[in-house]
């Protein structure tokens, strides 16, 4: 553990000048510019907020994942998804300042700003609280009685599509809610205001402090969903809600309660909450706390100036993101994870299924952050039965024959898109093919794999997975000795000819997720003692899905009708579906070396050169290759056109994927577990010869501590979670170890911590 900050600052407010990426088809532009790139994200799950740090009027714009509307339209036409939830501008006037700095502490969880007006130093913090469930800001000033300014929350772009809008001030505190769109969602916010010393002057919206020492504001916010069964199989939009209680008693309760807290005691609670999860890992590539701004380190690294304080900074970010944007009782993080200033944002900012969730949760359990995953099997149980139709319906368009009339009998399916009301089922002529299922049930093994928790696997693993296998056996056909799916299609890829999505016969995706989602789910039925025909059929199946072929120019196919590379569909193609079998599944390991030299032919064709989220998706893959140099050049090429100022990952516009995307290709590179041993530094590069780290998960339920000089491994610590056996793809000793073709094996007691020497 080092204790060099983890930081991101700036010595300017986020601007107001347009310098915005992405005002995308449907949204409405926001009261001021500057939210993209350079507002600062501070989230708890239950809500997101982003900071601007400004001095003249201070804005924060909240976010609630369950303030929707359906998504209409798809292009630059496309409208509606999440929307804006409040504004919270905050009047100081003050123009001239000096000395002005805003930061967000990821190793507290707090952004912050201070300056100085004349003599007077301000100060600024705010958090946002899982534990109690508020937005907490605190303001300062170095002089008793030089705090005055007005509180004034609104309704985003005027209260416009916001039926039934109210604003009431009551107190020291002001409400603002309504009712929004085509789901009737009612939703509340409430902003309270302390302060110790001058006074506080109610207006009609407004609450203004004139000559306080200090003051703090607790604020909550909430709406009438509730994460069930019924909200997916409702088709009145108007229904999905109705009857469940008006947000007014929780959050009034909420802001009750913090402010019984006071400020203090919310931020230390914050603060160890928050610390329980984060302080779980750390890593040291050498990097040392710059003494300039995080856009200057930016730019510079954009100019070739080498950083690894930023490669360090931009793998927590990630993490510090996932705290923030996921935890249990939360809805899983969207694709901006939980911040949108817009009303009809990018895509909706829907849980999109053909890579976008999975990346968001490709870091959970490598980087110790298992519990934000509990969102995503809520989210699943409560989709669970509308799935289950889509899977009648798909495979009674496509097999009648095989369709069974129990429920569940098909399994379930899903589509690519997705939203906390709606979830989509999978086209029988979509652009992506059934894989897209057992993509996502990947992340309920690995939910199992990492924490080789047996009542995990039971409870919400396997009845998911196997379900799943349910479904996808139904969509295979015999083919001269093989089973391949059918109808198949790699994820978005179109004829070259045509420019039609291309559609086939058992293309890569499919069969390598059919694979992985059947090996699964025949271990999980081992470990569980589960037998049965389903059982039996993909036990029988698995050995002729024949997944992954190599072609002529020694690629890894994407089609099994292809010769040459890039002769179907686009050769650059962002997705690179084709893979999956190395990354994230397990198909094609260092175990399977032809095909993984295949697929480094395939990566490096299809070329590095992409969107955010598709970098990313490079990097995680050529981490698995083991070629450190490509790893670290994929890891540069991200930072250096997929990111924004607030380091925020950029498709454009922007996505929170990618960052996610980023932070566990670097986990990737640090250490792997998916090939039957840990293997520590699988994909060192020469940039980080020296370093550390604590923490990082392997398979099985282990938390692994590593240090390396010159590319050289010095020491490493294993926890075990559980008894059992340790395997690690190095010859080192621990106690009782024995070594037999380059693995080392001990025995391992749960809660117990072994070091290795090597
Ligand atoms: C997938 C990607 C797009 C975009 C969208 C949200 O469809 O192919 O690039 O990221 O999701």
């Amino acid at each position: 553990m080092t204790d060099k900050e983890m930081m991101l600052w700036y010595t300017s407010p986020a601007p107001t000048d347009g310098d915005e990426i992405c005002n995308h088809g449907g949204s409405k532009p926001g009261p001021n510019d500057g939210w993209e790139k350079w507002s600062l994200p501070i989230g708890c799950g239950w809500f997101g907020a982003n900071i601007f740090g400004r001095t003249g009027t201070e804005r924060v714009q909240i976010t609630e994942n369950s303030l929707v509307t359906p998504l209409l339209g798809y292009g630059i036409d496309r409208r509606g998804g999440l929307a804006n939830f409040a504004e919270l501008y905050l009047d100081f006037g003050h123009e001239e300042v000096t000395g002005y700095r805003r930061y967000l502490r990821l190793d507290y969880g707090t952004a912050g700003v201070t300056y100085k007006v004349g003599d007077v130093i301000y100060s600024r913090e705010y958090l946002a609280s899982y534990p109690d469930k508020v937005l907490a800001i605190s303001l300062g000033a170095s002089q008793r009685g030089a705090l005055s300014f007005t509180m004034r929350p609104e309704l985003p772009f005027g209260g416009e599509s916001r039926d039934e809008a109210y604003s009431i001030v009551m107190d020291n505190k002001i409400s603002i809610g309504g009712v929004y769109g085509e789901y009737r969602v009612h939703f509340e916010a409430q902003f309270a205001l302390f302060t110790v010393g001058g006074e506080i002057i109610p207006g009609e919206d407004t609450l203004r402090v004139e000559g306080a020492d200090s003051a703090y504001i607790i604020a909550a916010f909430g709406t009438d969903y509730k994460l069930e069964s019924r909200v997916f199989l409702e088709n009145d939009p108007a229904k999905k809600n109705a009857g469940n209680p008006h947000p007014h008693p929780e959050v009034a309760s909420r802001v009750d309660a913090a402010a019984e807290l006071g400020y203090f005691l919310l931020r230390q609670r914050h603060i160890e909450d928050y610390q329980s999860l984060y302080k779980r890992v750390s890593v040291d590539f050498g990097g040392e706390e710059p003494k300039i701004p995080t856009d200057e380190l930016l730019a510079n690294y954009k100019n070739g100036e080498e950083s690894r304080y930023l490669e360090e900074l931009y793998f927590q970010y990630g993490r510090y993101l996932l705290i923030s944007s996921a935890r249990p009782g939360t809805l899983p993080p969207n694709l901006q994870g939980t911040w949108n200033r817009y009303d009809g944002p990018p895509w909706g900012s829907g849980y999109w299924h053909n890579i976008n969730i999975q990346m968001n949760y490709w870091p959970a359990f490598l980087t110790n952050l298992t519990e934000t995953f509990e969102p995503y099997v809520d989210y699943c149980r409560a989709y669970m039965d509308k799935t289950e139709t889509f899977a009648d319906k798909y495979i009674g368009e496509l097999y009648p024959d095989r369709l069974s009339k129990e429920k569940g009998g098909n399994g379930w399916a899903i589509g690519t898109s997705a939203w906390p009301y709606t979830v989509s089922g999978p086209g029988t002529k979509s652009h992506s093919g059934p894989g897209t299922g057992a993509f996502t049930t990947m992340l309920f093994w690995d939910y199992y794999a990492f924490t080789g928790d047996r009542e995990i696997l039971a409870r919400d693993v396997y009845p998911p997975l196997k379900s799943m296998a349910r479904f996808l056996e139904k969509t295979l056909v015999e083919k001269d000795g093989k089973w391949l799916v059918e109808f198949s299609a790699s994820p978005e890829q179109r004829d070259l000819k045509t420019q039609e999505y291309y559609r086939t016969c058992g293309c890569a995706f499919d069969q390598c997720m059919v694979w992985e989602c059947f090996t699964e789910t025949l271990t999980a039925a081992e470990i569980l003692g589960d037998e049965d025909a389903l059982i039996a059929s993909i036990r029988e199946k698995l050995p002729l899905l024949d997944p992954v072929q190599i072609g002529e120019d020694g690629q890894l196919k994407e089609y099994r009708e292809e010769n040459h590379y890039g002769e179907i569909g686009d050769p650059h193609h962002r997705h690179i579906s084709h893979l999956v079998g190395v990354y994230p599944g397990t198909l094609v390991t260092k175990n399977t070396p032809e095909l993984l030299a295949a697929a480094e032919v395939s990566l490096e064709m299809r070329g590095d050169k992409s969107t955010g989220w598709a970098m990313a998706h490079r990097l995680n893959t050529w981490a698995r290759t083991g070629n450190g140099k490509r790893a670290h050049d994929l890891y540069r090429q991200l930072l250096t056109t997929g990111t924004m100022p607030n380091l925020w990952d950029t498709h454009p516009p922007f996505q929170i994927d990618g960052n996610f995307g980023g932070t566990s290709g670097v986990a990737e590179m640090l250490i792997q577990s998916h090939a039957g041993a840990i293997e520590l530094l699988p994909c060192l590069p020469a940039e980080w010869a020296n370093g550390s780290f604590t923490g990082l998960r392997a398979r099985g339920g282990y938390t692994v501590d590593a240090a390396w000089e010159n590319g050289k491994l010095t020491e490493a610590a294993v926890l075990a979670d559980h008894d059992g056996i340790c395997r690690l793809a190095h010859i080192c000793t621990a106690e009782g170890s024995s070594c037999e073709n380059g693995i080392t094996s001990f025995p391992v007691k749960a809660g117990e911590t072994y070091s290795l020497r090597f």
